[in-house]
């Protein structure tokens, strides 16, 4: 796992352990090895670790986290190659994340290409930096700097981490010779620098600014166990002779957040979406279709962001509209945001132009002809995505791929209509659409599988997050949005009320509740919905025939006087649910938050259940994985499948049970495969479909 060369006195050590470098148990002791061999190699008068493949080091290898260790660890093989008496130079070519930079820093010198990324992202995993990067961080950058990084954990580039003092240069070119040279240098000067040795960014002014920044991230999340120990991690490092006894408490911090729930739930979280690229029946060799122009049908919000996807993508996109003046104004908007953003600073003038310059308008299907791929982003209404696909059908060429943006609807008769079946599939953007990671990509019953194969690749181009579902209504993510919102309004009428319900939801750890989600989307969108669909909410319905849509009126579930944001009770909704209440003979009693949740989210899991059973979804993860990204799910709880065997199914059955029976609702019933996991003692974990 690390080839050993020896040229003009300098040892080259080279990380070979795809596909990240991870360093797992095997790769940890061939690397201290092969360290122990260049410090007795009696030739070699200085060291240079590189790594093979893009990305340098990827971390330690999280799979391994909470078993048992296999010495050596990370820590213990870092502080005997800060500590051996020849100079070691790190050539990064490319990610050096997490244990990666830790690794990193504990050499004696760093370079880097233009293409690196360095980071510590411990802390979306619920843990913090375990292997001194905790303590070599802010000696390198100051500690004020070292805590931002450690708290975003977003990586820097390798352009910005040379400006911090990351790394000592940025190299063009062959990495390895520019580092043997800077190796051999360092052992001709006889200077060993070390990082834990520098105090020169332990200033008092550095100190005070990062005493600042700490107390602002407890504040703004206090429940963060991994944001106190990051704390508590750097806090006790700031003196210059405390590193020793630093990294001592990083390690026991380090220790303990492990087998913090939060930290498994994200661990989880992160091999679901890993696995989610994984699809039944698709493999490196299923063949790919070329994907070099779009074009989207629809200017609208949607229609606009998934243009600039592509834009953004590199990838020319046609948007097409039936009339000039629904282009021009959805042009705009699209004109605008870029502008927002390189305003913002987060592109440049010239990408703005750029991406500008890939979205090309026009007015007729016939403007698709051209496409490797049409995205039809229309109004959500069947005949309408008929009569536009049974036209594509005679337009695009042989081959293109024909995706509709549809978020509820039968994709197979949208495919039907056309004489190309095979060629058709769902794209489940999610709004804003240019923003969200998540698509639910959808496999209709005819979807070729080199098309799906195409669709997931494009979907990674885009930056996406790409999540494969089958067809039924509102698939994966709205088809289990439906079953809370549904048993959010049950709520109102048995006693809760909309500001308790949408507390509970926030306590648990979703940015918004249903309430004021229903506010800020509009109130009349559902009310048309269950129009068109069916379905009943009699408090939702009777406030959009008041006219109280929500945010845009002002008032909706909740009152938002001059254009406030966030929502205030109105007893005039409160007097309505009572009435509607009293109306349905239901009795009204007060509900716990704990009530509250197990109300709103057993159905959900329970339909999540459903879903795995019709195969609708291919494992437990992709549910989460779509809840996580696509609903604002707290990835921290792991989503609701996974929260689900947390709680443990047997008491999700039971709880399910009694609901159906108080609430008279039979389709709250446990689903055969949750009563069958249930009754075994059984996890979503260990299910595997048939
Ligand atoms: C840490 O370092 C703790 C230390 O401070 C202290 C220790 C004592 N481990 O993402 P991709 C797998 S915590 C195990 O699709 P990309 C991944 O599951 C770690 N496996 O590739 C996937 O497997 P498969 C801190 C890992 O090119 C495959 O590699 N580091 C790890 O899009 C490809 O992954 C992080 O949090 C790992 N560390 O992106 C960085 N990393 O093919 C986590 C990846 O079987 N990693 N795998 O599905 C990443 O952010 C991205 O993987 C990376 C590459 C940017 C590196």
């Amino acid at each position: 796992m690390v080839r050993y060369e020896v040229d003009g006195g300098v040892a080259v050590l080279t990380l070979a352990n795809p596909p990240v470098n991870a360093l797992g148990a095997a790769l940890r002791a061939a690397l201290d090895e092969a360290l122990a061999r260049a410090e007795a190699d009696e030739s070699v008068r200085a060291i240079v670790l590189a790594a093979e493949g893009k990305v340098f080091v990827g971390g330690a290898d999280i799979s391994e986290f909470g078993k048992p260790l296999h010495a050596p660890n990370l820590p213990d093989v870092l502080e005997r190659l800060d500590a051996g008496r020849k100079p070691v130079v790190a050539a990064i070519g490319g990610a050096a994340l997490g244990g990666g930079l830790e690794l990193a820093m504990a050499c004696h010198g760093r370079i880097a290409a233009p293409a690196a990324k360095l980071g510590l992202p411990e802390i979306k995993l619920g843990i913090i930096p375990g292997a001194g990067g905790t303590q070599r961080l802010p000696r390198l950058i100051r500690p004020d700097a070292a805590f931002t990084m450690m708290l975003t954990g977003e990586p820097v580039s390798a352009e910005t981490a040379a400006g911090l003092g990351i790394v000592d240069a940025v190299v063009l070119g062959d990495l390895v010779p520019a580092a043997r040279t800077q190796a051999l240098e360092l052992a001709d000067s006889g200077a060993l620098p070390r990082v834990r040795d520098r105090a020169d960014r332990l200033t008092p002014e550095a100190r005070q600014a990062f005493e600042a920044k700490a107390a602002e991230a407890v504040k703004r999340d206090p429940e963060a166990t991994n944001v106190h120990a990051l704390v508590r991690a750097v806090r006790a490092g700031l003196d210059p002779d405390a590193f020793d006894a630093a990294v001592a408490v990083e390690r026991a911090e380090f220790r303990t957040l492990v087998e913090d729930p939060r930290s498994k739930a994200l661990r989880y979280a992160f091999f679901a979406e890993r696995e989610a690229a994984r699809v039944p029946g698709l493999s490196k060799d299923t063949p790919r279709r070329p994907i070099e122009t779009a074009a989207v049908i629809g200017a609208g919000t949607m229609g606009g962001g998934i243009a600039m996807c592509f834009a953004n993508a590199g990838i020319p996109v046609t948007v097409i509209e039936t009339e000039a003046g629904a282009l021009e104004r959805g042009l705009d908007r699209v004109r605008g945001l870029y502008a927002g953003s390189a305003k913002r600073g987060s592109i440049t003038e010239a990408q703005r132009d750029e991406r500008i310059g890939r979205i090309t308008g026009a007015i007729g299907l016939e403007n698709a002809a051209q496409a490797d791929i049409v995205i039809e982003a229309a109004f959500e209404d069947m005949a309408v995505k008929r009569e536009i696909f049974s036209k594509l059908d005679g337009i695009a060429k042989p081959g293109a791929i024909l995706a509709t943006n549809t978020s509820y609807l039968d994709v197979d008769a949208i495919a039907a209509v056309t004489g190309r079946p095979q060629d058709v599939l769902g794209l489940h953007f999610f709004s804003p659409a240019n923003v969200m990671r998540l698509v639910e990509v959808v496999r209709a019953g005819k979807t070729a599988p080199d098309v799906l194969a195409t669709a997931l690749d494009l979907g990674k181009r885009l930056n996406k997050l790409p999540v494969t579902v089958g067809v039924c209504f509102g698939f994966v993510g709205n088809r289990i949005l439906e079953r809370r919102s549904r048993a959010a309004e049950r709520l109102l009428l048995e006693g809760a009320l909309p500001h308790e319900v949408d507390a509970a939801v926030t306590g648990f750890g979703f940015r918004m509740g249903p309430f004021a989600m229903s506010d800020l989307a509009g109130l009349d969108i559902g009310w048309r919905s269950r129009k068109d669909f069916g379905g009943r909410a009699p408090v939702a319905d009777a406030l959009a025939e008041m006219g109280r849509f929500g945010q845009k009126t002002g008032r909706g579930f909740f009152v938002y006087s001059d254009g406030a944001r966030t929502g205030t009770r109105d007893p005039e909704v409160e007097a309505l649910i009572e009435k509607t209440a009293a109306e349905h003979g239901i009795a009204r009693r007060s509900f716990t938050p704990d009530e509250i949740i197990a109300r709103l989210m057993y159905p959900m899991v329970n339909e999540g259940a459903r879903i795995l059973e019709e195969g609708i979804a291919a494992r437990p993860g992709d549910i989460d994985t779509i809840w996580i990204n696509g609903y604002n799910w707290p990835a921290w709880r792991g989503g609701p499948m996974h929260w689900a065997d947390t709680v443990g199914l047997k008491s999700v059955a039971e709880a399910l049970t009694r609901f159906a029976r108080e609430t008279g609702d039979d389709s709250q019933e446990p689903a055969p495969l949750l009563r069958k996991l249930a009754e075994s003692g059984g996890r979503f974990a260990d299910w595997k479909a048939r």
